[in-house]
């Protein structure tokens, strides 16, 4: 039993100097707010505030807080556009990858699904609140905004975005064009495409996605 405590207590210990060598932010509890976490009671290290079993350990915004290592985090939220997540704990001087259950400071990374970007890497830490820090986004795939063909072509660009919810009345964050990810009308109608001589046109697709294709008539080509 001795040899246990020994060992789970080095290696706890392994993970708070981890944290104590660092620098820590002062408890802001406005930021904390903003991320909708309470803070847990403050201490400073090597004054012993804690009770019950907690630590002085370094909480994000919260500074330097009591923490309860028992308290385990659950699987980190879902994100759109993202089916794997990666975990990882520090284990001494290694970085494992970490399993359920989730423990303080362990850390999550999201992988976004083929034809989306991680535009936004949140650092997801499981915090002392039983839940995980940052944000992070996953947007479509999609050039970037190029100022000179938006001029040449004579293009309107909407506002800036990566998802959908950054857009209001309706509107969807897509890849428009030379715009770039724009809040756009995705079932506008452009109406026809400019006739061209000894060609026929055909459409493929509707709304925004709605592509004219020119077909030369026989003896003619592209040019
Ligand atoms: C991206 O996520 C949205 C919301 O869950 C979903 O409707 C859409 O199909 C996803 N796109 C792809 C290409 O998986
Ligand atoms: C998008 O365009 C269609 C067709 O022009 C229009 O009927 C619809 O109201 C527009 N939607 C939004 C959200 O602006
Ligand atoms: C090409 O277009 C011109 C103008 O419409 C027309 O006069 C001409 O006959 C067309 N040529 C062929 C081979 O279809
Ligand atoms: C220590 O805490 C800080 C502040 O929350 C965090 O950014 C950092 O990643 C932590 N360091 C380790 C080694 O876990």
């Amino acid at each position: 039993i001795f040899f246990l405590a020994c060992l789970v207590l080095c290696l706890l210990n392994e993970v708070y100097t981890q944290n104590l060598t660092g620098t820590c932010p002062v408890r802001n509890q406005i930021d904390a707010a903003a991320v909708g976490r309470r803070c847990r009671k403050a201490c400073h290290l090597g004054v012993a505030r804690c009770k019950n079993g907690r630590v002085c350990l370094c909480d994000h915004e919260c500074g330097f807080s009591c923490i309860n290592l028992e308290n385990f985090c659950p699987p980190p939220p879902n994100l759109l556009n993202s089916t794997r997540i990666i975990i990882t704990r520090v284990h001494g001087n290694n970085i494992i990858q970490a399993e359920a259950p989730y423990r303080y400071n362990d850390r999550a990374r999201y992988i976004c699904d083929a034809g989306f970007t991680l535009v936004q890497d949140g650092n997801h830490m499981c915090h002392g609140r039983r839940g995980w820090t940052g944000t992070s986004i996953c947007a479509r795939d999609c050039g970037q905004y190029d100022p000179v063909l938006v001029r040449r072509r004579g293009m309107v660009c909407g506002t800036e975005c990566h998802v959908d919810s950054q857009c209001s009345n309706g509107l969807q964050c897509l890849c428009d064009g030379a715009c770039g990810l724009r809040c756009a009308n995705s079932t506008i109608n452009c109406g026809e495409a400019p006739q061209v001589t000894n060609a026929t046109l055909q459409y493929t697709g509707e709304g925004l996605r709605r592509v004219a294709n020119y077909i030369c008539d026989s003896g003619f080509y592209r040019s």
